[in-house]
């Protein structure tokens, strides 16, 4: 009877566990509210702080300015004061998400126990032990491409990985690197870096580029860095975005995208942990950090492009975050990335921004991965920020998985395109070049013909 009554107990708290703990998001609403006046922002501002909102654009409160949209979260139990107050200050706003809860489902039902990789489906999200299946199964199928590594744990002890994609080489090989799953919340992400793995993998024989490309260059590919914060999202609270190291009683998680050693905490960054914005306690202080820090240090000089996910925006953004004032390379930086958002309109007719991120995004952040690779060497670094504009915003249907995906691919393929052009040699001749022979020679021959 104990046993029995044992049993009862532990299922109540196992229930308990996995359904009240989750915050709820019942009624909370994201508004789209543009402060016209600097007064009016300063408003905004401090209301952000002293309610402890979550700002969703931009990510802290520093970076609201007048005529810029904000998209912020505001729980159900101050909507009502908020839109008051709003109204009495003559601040326009929308309601850009009726209900937060109604958007979030735990998609349970279509998660197997045991996946296969011909079965994956990739228009769905997936909760990170499925991930780490998959990863398994990509390094056993295709073992002739792809070699899976340890990169390094999370603050959770959780292993990191990394994808080599690439065929062996005598001559050294330069690295592009990728990276998705920064931020929690941000699902599409991590969904594009499995995307693009699978993408590689079925089209690389047929595509003439990408054959050349894993030839001469080592794709390293991180799908997922984040990974406490990933569970975090599935399992508890679905909006969080930091990493889960515990500061003190009251704090957890460091924003890793403000933890590098780049202008660190200068800017656009916060030093108090229960921030969204919080930089860590120095520059590198996070293990997830660390790891990435310690790969790219040992190949930095080989690195030719790095390339990290994030959503949502819709834009490609170059360095800096923390200054308006271009780097070493944004013209180059810019004739490909301007390449690959007109090519990635022809495919679904979707329209990405180009530019300086601070620019571009309409706030400065410090301490930023794409920063930091600018600032060791690296030639071209681009933070992609994938879809929406901010209609569903973090939580992106997955009917838009596959065409955000999609899209994506396409800017990354004409980037390798344009690095192919630039850096890597052709032996090959090309399809142009031929043509171009056969025309001279008819000319020739027809000269030939006419004056003999
Ligand atoms: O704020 C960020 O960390 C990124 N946006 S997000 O909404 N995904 O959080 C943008 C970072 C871009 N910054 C630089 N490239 N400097
Ligand atoms: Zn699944
Ligand atoms: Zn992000």
């Amino acid at each position: 009877m104990t046993l029995f009554r044992w049993s009862i107990c532990l299922l109540a708290i196992l229930v308990y566990e996995v359904t009240c703990l989750k915050v709820q998001y019942e009624g909370d609403q994201v508004l789209k509210i543009t402060p016209k006046t600097s007064n009016q922002a300063q408003y905004m501002k401090e209301l952000t702080h002293e309610w402890l909102l979550d700002l969703w654009k931009p990510e802290s409160s520093e970076g609201i300015n007048p005529g810029r949209e904000v998209h912020v979260r505001v729980p159900l139990s101050h909507v009502q004061l908020m839109k008051e107050k709003l109204q009495e200050q003559q601040i326009p706003f929308k309601i850009m998400i009726n209900d937060v809860q109604k958007l979030i489902s735990y998609a349970t039902t279509k998660h197997l126990q045991r996946i296969s990789l011909e079965t994956y489906d990739y228009t769905i999200y997936h909760p990170m032990n499925e991930i780490y299946h998959w990863m398994e199964e990509i390094n056993e199928k295709h073992s002739d491409l792809v070699t899976k590594r340890y990169l390094g744990h999370t603050y959770e002890h959780r292993p990191i990985y990394y994808f080599k994609v690439g065929w062996p080489s005598d001559k050294k090989k330069k690295v592009i690197l990728m990276d998705c799953g920064f931020h929690a919340r941000e699902w599409v992400s991590v969904a594009f870096c499995q995307w693009f793995v699978k993408e590689i993998l079925a089209t690389h024989k047929d595509d003439p580029v990408l054959t050349n490309v894993l030839k001469q260059v080592d794709l390293y590919i991180i799908p997922i860095l984040n990974i406490d914060g990933y569970i975090y999202t599935w399992t508890k609270e679905r909006l969080w975005r930091k990493n889960r190291a515990i500061y003190n009683e009251t704090c957890t998680g460091v924003d890793l995208n403000r933890n590098f050693d780049a202008h660190w905490c200068t800017i656009g960054a916060s030093r108090d942990c229960s921030s969204n914005t919080f930089c860590g306690s120095e520059p590198a202080s996070e293990p997830e950090t660390k790891a990435m820090v310690s790969l790219v240090e040992k190949i930095k000089s080989d690195i030719l492009g790095y390339l990290t996910f994030h959503s949502y925006g819709q834009m490609i953004l170059l360095p800096y975050g923390y200054t308006t004032t271009p780097s070493k390379d944004h013209d180059a930086m810019m004739e490909a990335a301007s390449r690959a958002v007109s090519k990635m309109k022809e495919k679904h007719n979707n329209e990405y921004a180009v530019g300086s991120s601070c620019l571009v995004i309409n706030y400065f952040d410090s301490g930023s991965s794409g920063d930091w690779a600018t600032e060791i060497g690296i030639k071209y670094s681009y933070t992609f920020e994938l879809r929406d504009n901010g209609t569903y915003g973090f939580q992106l249907p997955e009917e838009q998985i596959k065409p955000t995906c999609e899209e994506t691919t396409t800017a990354v393929m004409t980037m390798f395109e344009y690095f192919n052009e630039k850096y890597l040699e052709n032996s090959a001749v090309s399809v142009t070049s031929m043509k171009l022979n056969v025309l001279l020679s008819c000319i020739l021959c027809m000269y030939y013909v006419l004056t003999h």
